[in-house]
Protein backbone atom coordinates (compact mmCIF):
# COMPACT_ATOMS: atom_id res chain seq x y z
CA UNK A 1 0.00 0.00 0.00
CA UNK A 2 3.08 2.34 1.24
CA UNK A 3 3.62 2.30 -3.18
CA UNK A 4 0.58 3.51 -3.88
CA UNK A 5 0.17 6.94 -5.18
CA UNK A 6 -3.70 7.18 -3.83
CA UNK A 7 -3.81 7.87 0.24
CA UNK A 8 -4.40 5.77 3.16
CA UNK A 9 -7.70 6.25 4.48
CA UNK A 10 -7.96 9.36 6.56
CA UNK A 11 -8.69 10.96 2.80
CA UNK A 12 -10.59 8.67 1.45
CA UNK A 13 -12.30 6.85 4.40
CA UNK A 14 -16.71 6.36 3.35
CA UNK A 15 -18.42 9.33 4.63
CA UNK A 16 -20.80 7.62 6.64
CA UNK A 17 -18.40 4.72 8.06
CA UNK A 18 -15.62 4.40 10.88
CA UNK A 19 -11.91 4.94 9.22
CA UNK A 20 -12.08 2.26 6.74
CA UNK A 21 -8.64 0.05 7.92
CA UNK A 22 -5.61 0.61 6.10
CA UNK A 23 -5.37 -1.75 3.05
CA UNK A 24 -9.24 -1.82 1.94
CA UNK A 25 -9.86 -0.46 -1.45
CA UNK A 26 -10.94 3.37 -1.04
CA UNK A 27 -14.68 4.88 -2.13
CA UNK A 28 -14.29 5.99 -6.01
CA UNK A 29 -14.10 9.86 -6.72
CA UNK A 30 -17.60 9.38 -8.61
CA UNK A 31 -19.29 7.22 -5.71
CA UNK A 32 -20.22 7.12 -2.40
CA UNK A 33 -21.81 9.82 -0.21
CA UNK A 34 -21.08 13.73 -1.21
CA UNK A 35 -19.75 15.15 2.34
CA UNK A 36 -17.34 17.27 2.02
CA UNK A 37 -13.42 15.80 1.06
CA UNK A 38 -14.82 12.70 2.33
CA UNK A 39 -15.23 13.97 6.21
CA UNK A 40 -17.51 11.90 8.15
CA UNK A 41 -21.03 12.84 7.84
CA UNK A 42 -21.58 13.87 12.02
CA UNK A 43 -23.71 16.02 14.14
CA UNK A 44 -20.78 14.44 16.91
CA UNK A 45 -18.65 17.60 17.61
CA UNK A 46 -16.21 15.91 19.80
CA UNK A 47 -12.73 16.52 19.48
CA UNK A 48 -13.59 18.31 16.03
CA UNK A 49 -11.31 21.09 14.65
CA UNK A 50 -12.92 22.04 11.83
CA UNK A 51 -16.87 21.88 11.49
CA UNK A 52 -17.67 21.77 7.86
CA UNK A 53 -21.63 22.87 6.95
CA UNK A 54 -23.55 24.43 4.33
CA UNK A 55 -26.05 26.87 4.58
CA UNK A 56 -28.73 26.70 1.40
CA UNK A 57 -30.10 29.94 1.32
CA UNK A 58 -30.81 31.97 -1.69
CA UNK A 59 -33.63 34.61 -0.89
CA UNK A 60 -31.65 37.11 -0.84
CA UNK A 61 -30.25 37.95 -3.90
CA UNK A 62 -30.63 40.46 -5.90
CA UNK A 63 -30.59 38.42 -9.37
CA UNK A 64 -30.18 34.77 -10.33
CA UNK A 65 -31.48 32.66 -7.38
CA UNK A 66 -29.93 28.65 -7.39
CA UNK A 67 -27.14 29.45 -4.26
CA UNK A 68 -29.57 26.84 -2.23
CA UNK A 69 -27.46 24.06 -4.47
CA UNK A 70 -24.45 25.27 -3.69
CA UNK A 71 -23.49 22.94 -0.63
CA UNK A 72 -24.78 20.50 -2.12
CA UNK A 73 -22.87 21.11 -5.88
CA UNK A 74 -19.05 22.18 -3.66
CA UNK A 75 -19.12 18.78 -1.94
CA UNK A 76 -19.87 16.63 -5.03
CA UNK A 77 -16.74 18.65 -6.68
CA UNK A 78 -14.55 18.00 -3.49
CA UNK A 79 -14.74 14.15 -4.11
CA UNK A 80 -11.65 13.80 -6.31
CA UNK A 81 -9.85 16.39 -3.58
CA UNK A 82 -10.21 13.56 -0.92
CA UNK A 83 -7.96 10.92 -3.40
CA UNK A 84 -4.15 12.51 -3.32
CA UNK A 85 -2.33 14.90 -0.76
CA UNK A 86 -3.36 18.46 -1.44
CA UNK A 87 -1.20 20.48 -3.86
CA UNK A 88 1.13 22.23 -3.39
CA UNK A 89 0.95 21.12 0.27
CA UNK A 90 2.20 17.39 0.10
CA UNK A 91 0.52 16.49 3.49
CA UNK A 92 -2.69 14.60 4.48
CA UNK A 93 -4.30 17.55 6.22
CA UNK A 94 -6.16 14.93 8.05
CA UNK A 95 -3.52 13.45 10.11
CA UNK A 96 -3.20 16.27 12.27
CA UNK A 97 -6.94 18.56 11.86
CA UNK A 98 -10.38 16.31 12.40
CA UNK A 99 -12.82 17.80 10.23
CA UNK A 100 -16.39 16.46 10.25
CA UNK A 101 -19.10 17.25 7.74
CA UNK A 102 -22.25 18.77 9.93
CA UNK A 103 -24.58 18.72 7.08
CA UNK A 104 -26.77 22.01 6.39
CA UNK A 105 -28.63 24.44 8.71
CA UNK A 106 -32.06 23.93 8.88
CA UNK A 107 -34.05 27.10 8.79
CA UNK A 108 -37.80 27.72 7.66
CA UNK A 109 -37.51 29.49 4.28
CA UNK A 110 -41.24 30.49 4.18
CA UNK A 111 -40.43 32.47 7.18
CA UNK A 112 -38.20 35.10 6.10
CA UNK A 113 -37.91 36.80 9.39
CA UNK A 114 -36.97 33.29 11.53
CA UNK A 115 -34.20 33.22 8.98
CA UNK A 116 -31.03 34.96 10.45
CA UNK A 117 -31.55 33.97 13.81
CA UNK A 118 -31.82 30.19 12.47
CA UNK A 119 -28.44 30.94 11.25
CA UNK A 120 -26.70 32.38 14.15
CA UNK A 121 -28.56 29.72 16.17
CA UNK A 122 -26.87 26.95 14.10
CA UNK A 123 -23.25 28.85 13.99
CA UNK A 124 -23.38 29.00 17.78
CA UNK A 125 -24.00 25.52 18.76
CA UNK A 126 -21.27 24.83 16.58
CA UNK A 127 -18.86 27.63 17.92
CA UNK A 128 -19.48 26.29 21.24
CA UNK A 129 -17.58 23.11 20.49
CA UNK A 130 -14.63 25.06 20.20
CA UNK A 131 -14.42 24.08 16.45
CA UNK A 132 -13.76 26.40 13.65
CA UNK A 133 -16.18 26.81 11.11
CA UNK A 134 -16.14 26.71 7.62
CA UNK A 135 -19.41 26.99 5.64
CA UNK A 136 -20.67 26.88 2.22
CA UNK A 137 -23.38 28.77 1.25
CA UNK A 138 -26.07 29.67 0.16
CA UNK A 139 -26.28 32.98 -1.16
CA UNK A 140 -23.84 36.44 0.56
CA UNK A 141 -26.29 37.25 3.00
CA UNK A 142 -25.48 33.87 5.47
CA UNK A 143 -22.15 35.56 6.09
CA UNK A 144 -23.91 38.87 8.41
CA UNK A 145 -25.37 36.09 11.12
CA UNK A 146 -22.51 34.11 10.94
CA UNK A 147 -20.26 37.40 11.61
CA UNK A 148 -22.89 37.60 14.58
CA UNK A 149 -21.91 34.08 15.95
CA UNK A 150 -18.08 34.56 15.50
CA UNK A 151 -18.75 38.55 17.25
CA UNK A 152 -20.39 36.80 20.16
CA UNK A 153 -17.74 33.98 20.92
CA UNK A 154 -14.35 35.59 19.94
CA UNK A 155 -15.64 39.52 20.52
CA UNK A 156 -16.01 42.91 18.61
CA UNK A 157 -15.29 44.14 16.08
CA UNK A 158 -13.39 41.01 14.27
CA UNK A 159 -11.44 42.16 10.91
CA UNK A 160 -12.76 40.71 7.84
CA UNK A 161 -10.89 39.28 4.57
CA UNK A 162 -13.48 39.65 1.61
CA UNK A 163 -13.37 38.02 -1.57
CA UNK A 164 -15.95 39.47 -4.04
CA UNK A 165 -16.68 41.34 -7.22
CA UNK A 166 -18.95 43.23 -4.96
CA UNK A 167 -18.52 45.42 -1.94
CA UNK A 168 -21.90 44.40 -0.60
CA UNK A 169 -21.71 48.01 1.81
CA UNK A 170 -25.02 49.47 0.01
CA UNK A 171 -26.77 51.48 2.36
CA UNK A 172 -29.68 49.88 4.29
CA UNK A 173 -31.62 51.03 7.22
CA UNK A 174 -34.44 48.02 7.44
CA UNK A 175 -32.78 45.88 9.85
CA UNK A 176 -34.38 42.82 9.13
CA UNK A 177 -34.40 42.77 5.06
CA UNK A 178 -32.86 39.69 3.43
CA UNK A 179 -30.45 41.60 1.06
CA UNK A 180 -26.81 40.15 -0.32
CA UNK A 181 -25.79 43.42 -0.95
CA UNK A 182 -25.83 45.53 1.96
CA UNK A 183 -24.73 42.41 4.83
CA UNK A 184 -21.46 44.14 5.39
CA UNK A 185 -22.88 47.85 5.74
CA UNK A 186 -25.20 46.24 8.61
CA UNK A 187 -21.78 44.67 9.82
CA UNK A 188 -20.16 47.67 10.08
CA UNK A 189 -23.02 49.99 11.69
CA UNK A 190 -23.41 47.19 14.60
CA UNK A 191 -19.66 47.20 15.33
CA UNK A 192 -19.41 43.15 13.86
CA UNK A 193 -16.64 44.43 11.95
CA UNK A 194 -13.55 47.23 12.21
CA UNK A 195 -13.44 48.74 8.40
CA UNK A 196 -9.92 50.01 9.28
CA UNK A 197 -8.33 46.82 9.94
CA UNK A 198 -10.80 44.99 7.19
CA UNK A 199 -9.69 44.47 3.71
CA UNK A 200 -11.67 43.65 0.33
CA UNK A 201 -10.46 42.08 -2.76
CA UNK A 202 -11.50 41.78 -5.99
CA UNK A 203 -13.95 44.34 -6.42
CA UNK A 204 -15.28 45.91 -9.45
CA UNK A 205 -18.71 47.00 -8.60
CA UNK A 206 -19.18 50.88 -8.12
CA UNK A 207 -19.71 52.17 -4.74
CA UNK A 208 -19.72 55.75 -3.68
CA UNK A 209 -19.66 54.74 0.21
CA UNK A 210 -17.17 52.13 0.72
CA UNK A 211 -17.38 52.50 5.07
CA UNK A 212 -13.51 52.93 5.03
CA UNK A 213 -12.86 49.50 4.71
CA UNK A 214 -9.27 49.12 2.42
CA UNK A 215 -10.49 47.86 -1.39
CA UNK A 216 -8.41 46.03 -3.68
CA UNK A 217 -9.99 46.39 -6.70
CA UNK A 218 -9.74 43.28 -9.30
CA UNK A 219 -8.33 45.97 -11.65
CA UNK A 220 -5.94 46.82 -8.77
CA UNK A 221 -4.76 43.18 -8.17
CA UNK A 222 -4.25 42.73 -11.47
CA UNK A 223 -1.85 45.62 -11.75
CA UNK A 224 -0.38 44.92 -8.92
CA UNK A 225 0.65 41.24 -8.47
CA UNK A 226 0.01 38.44 -5.88
CA UNK A 227 2.47 39.71 -3.48
CA UNK A 228 1.67 42.77 -3.23
CA UNK A 229 -1.98 42.04 -2.88
CA UNK A 230 -0.49 39.25 -0.15
CA UNK A 231 1.65 42.07 1.77
CA UNK A 232 -1.60 44.66 2.11
CA UNK A 233 -3.97 41.96 3.01
CA UNK A 234 -1.58 41.03 6.15
CA UNK A 235 -0.57 45.07 6.77
CA UNK A 236 -4.41 45.68 7.24
CA UNK A 237 -5.83 42.73 9.25
CA UNK A 238 -2.39 42.04 11.49
CA UNK A 239 -2.96 39.70 13.91
CA UNK A 240 -6.54 40.38 14.99
CA UNK A 241 -9.41 37.85 14.94
CA UNK A 242 -10.18 37.89 11.30
CA UNK A 243 -13.13 36.20 9.47
CA UNK A 244 -12.01 35.48 5.98
CA UNK A 245 -15.02 35.07 3.45
CA UNK A 246 -15.08 34.33 0.00
CA UNK A 247 -18.07 35.10 -2.77
CA UNK A 248 -16.76 33.01 -5.38
CA UNK A 249 -18.18 35.94 -8.52
CA UNK A 250 -14.69 37.33 -7.45
CA UNK A 251 -13.64 34.91 -9.50
CA UNK A 252 -13.62 36.07 -13.80
CA UNK A 253 -17.31 34.72 -14.61
CA UNK A 254 -14.66 32.25 -16.96
CA UNK A 255 -13.78 30.52 -13.76
CA UNK A 256 -16.93 30.63 -11.96
CA UNK A 257 -19.92 31.31 -14.27
CA UNK A 258 -22.27 29.40 -12.04
CA UNK A 259 -23.04 32.05 -9.70
CA UNK A 260 -25.89 34.94 -8.65
CA UNK A 261 -24.61 38.19 -10.34
CA UNK A 262 -21.24 37.34 -12.38
CA UNK A 263 -19.27 40.47 -14.01
CA UNK A 264 -16.55 40.19 -15.81
CA UNK A 265 -12.56 41.44 -15.07
CA UNK A 266 -12.08 39.17 -11.77
CA UNK A 267 -9.81 37.17 -10.59
CA UNK A 268 -8.29 33.96 -11.87
CA UNK A 269 -8.57 30.91 -10.16
CA UNK A 270 -4.91 30.33 -9.91
CA UNK A 271 -4.87 34.08 -8.59
CA UNK A 272 -7.40 33.64 -5.41
CA UNK A 273 -5.25 29.85 -5.12
CA UNK A 274 -2.15 31.39 -4.56
CA UNK A 275 -3.50 33.81 -1.97
CA UNK A 276 -5.82 31.73 -0.12
CA UNK A 277 -2.55 29.20 0.50
CA UNK A 278 -0.42 31.98 1.69
CA UNK A 279 -3.45 32.84 5.03
CA UNK A 280 -1.20 30.95 7.27
CA UNK A 281 -0.33 34.19 9.28
CA UNK A 282 -3.89 35.51 9.76
CA UNK A 283 -5.37 34.77 13.16
CA UNK A 284 -8.17 33.20 11.26
CA UNK A 285 -11.39 32.36 13.67
CA UNK A 286 -13.89 31.10 10.76
CA UNK A 287 -14.41 31.61 7.02
CA UNK A 288 -17.56 30.55 4.23
CA UNK A 289 -17.28 30.21 0.56
CA UNK A 290 -20.68 31.29 -1.14
CA UNK A 291 -22.60 32.35 -4.01
CA UNK A 292 -21.87 29.07 -5.95
CA UNK A 293 -25.38 28.38 -8.39
CA UNK A 294 -25.02 25.25 -10.03
CA UNK A 295 -27.64 25.68 -12.64
CA UNK A 296 -25.72 28.76 -14.07
CA UNK A 297 -22.33 26.46 -14.14
CA UNK A 298 -20.53 24.80 -17.03
CA UNK A 299 -18.41 21.38 -16.36
CA UNK A 300 -19.41 22.19 -12.74
CA UNK A 301 -16.06 23.97 -13.40
CA UNK A 302 -17.40 26.71 -10.60
CA UNK A 303 -17.93 24.05 -7.88
CA UNK A 304 -14.75 22.91 -8.72
CA UNK A 305 -12.96 26.35 -7.81
CA UNK A 306 -14.98 26.70 -4.75
CA UNK A 307 -14.06 22.94 -3.31
CA UNK A 308 -10.34 24.10 -4.40
CA UNK A 309 -10.26 27.49 -2.23
CA UNK A 310 -12.00 25.02 0.72
CA UNK A 311 -9.86 22.57 0.54
CA UNK A 312 -6.83 24.93 0.47
CA UNK A 313 -8.70 26.97 3.86
CA UNK A 314 -9.00 23.88 5.58
CA UNK A 315 -5.11 23.16 4.65
CA UNK A 316 -4.28 26.44 6.19
CA UNK A 317 -5.90 25.98 8.88
CA UNK A 318 -4.43 22.55 9.40
CA UNK A 319 -0.77 24.72 9.27
CA UNK A 320 -1.85 26.70 11.57
CA UNK A 321 -2.94 24.28 14.37
CA UNK A 322 0.68 22.71 13.22
CA UNK A 323 2.61 25.52 13.52
CA UNK A 324 0.52 26.28 16.98
CA UNK A 325 1.61 22.22 18.26
CA UNK A 326 5.38 23.68 17.42
CA UNK A 327 5.11 26.53 19.74
CA UNK A 328 3.65 25.29 22.50
CA UNK A 329 6.43 22.44 22.49
CA UNK A 330 9.19 24.88 21.90
CA UNK A 331 7.83 26.53 25.04
CA UNK A 332 7.31 23.71 27.25
CA UNK A 333 11.20 23.22 26.18
CA UNK A 334 12.54 26.20 27.11
CA UNK A 335 10.12 25.88 30.30
CA UNK A 336 11.93 23.29 31.28
CA UNK A 337 15.15 24.88 30.91
MN1 LIG B 1 -20.55 39.27 -4.91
Amino acid sequence: MSASPLLPHSLSNGAAAAPVPVGAPPEATYAGIATFMRRPYTRDLTGADVVVSGVPLDLATTFRPGSRFGPAAVRAASAQLAELKPFPWGVDPFETLKVVDYGDCWFDAHNPLTIRDAIVAHARTILASGARMLTFGGDHYITYPLLRAHAEKYGKPLSLIHFDAHTDTWPDEQPDSLNHGTMFYKAVQEGLINPARSVQVGIRTWNDDTMGIKVLSAPWVHQHGIEKTLDTILSVVGDAPTYLTFDIDCLDPAFAPGTGTPVPGGLTSAQALEIIRAMTPVNLIGADVVEVAPAYDHAEITGLAAAHIAADLLCVMNEQKCAKGRSETLTQQLAKK
